[in-house]
């Protein structure tokens, strides 16, 4: 049976690369999708990368995840920190979902130390840059194995 992990990228994170490399790191978005993908093939998986800048759009594609992903690895950016409706949308699948973030958010500003998404996460990888997608991917290959087993 084919396995897809959604790997969902909030708003602003379509300019990574462009600005702010001290906290965000060189790499872009595109980039990272195909490291993501190169290393989910490792797993025999697939990946369904996508970024919006639209809180809405990010409910809708949890929500369609429910029928047609295994796992959810979620960057929600400044999402994170101010979205119920994401949450609900989180606490309503029943696959493994992984809080992601490029940047080490207890390390900076206050109002990042607070995570909505944190909640329904099976698991929070932050503050390996770039390479966190690669951290998360395995993460969740391991969540998908032990949900394939049980
Ligand atoms: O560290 C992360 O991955 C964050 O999710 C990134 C969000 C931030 O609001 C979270 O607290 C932590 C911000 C994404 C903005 O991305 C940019 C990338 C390049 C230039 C400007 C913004």
């Amino acid at each position: 049976m084919n396995r897809t992990i959604l790997v969902l990228n909030g708003p602003n994170l379509n300019l990574l690369g462009e600005r702010e490399p001290d906290i965000y790191g060189f790499e872009s978005l595109e980039d990272i999708r195909i490291a993501s993908e190169r290393c989910a093939k490792t797993h025999g998986l697939g990946v369904d990368f996508r970024q919006t800048n639209d809180e809405s759009e990010i409910v809708s594609a949890i929500q369609n995840a429910r029928a047609t992903a295994n796992g959810i690895i979620i960057n929600a950016a400044a999402y994170t920190h101010t979205s119920v409706a994401i949450l609900d949308s989180l606490l309503a699948c029943d696959i493994p979902i992984i809080e992601l973030h490029l940047s080490n958010v207890h390390k900076r500003e206050e109002f990042r130390h607070h995570s909505f998404v944190a909640r329904a996460a099976t698991g929070v990888i932050c503050g390996f840059g770039a390479y966190g997608y690669e951290l998360a991917v395995n993460a969740m290959a391991h969540l998908i194995a032990k949900a394939d087993a049980s």
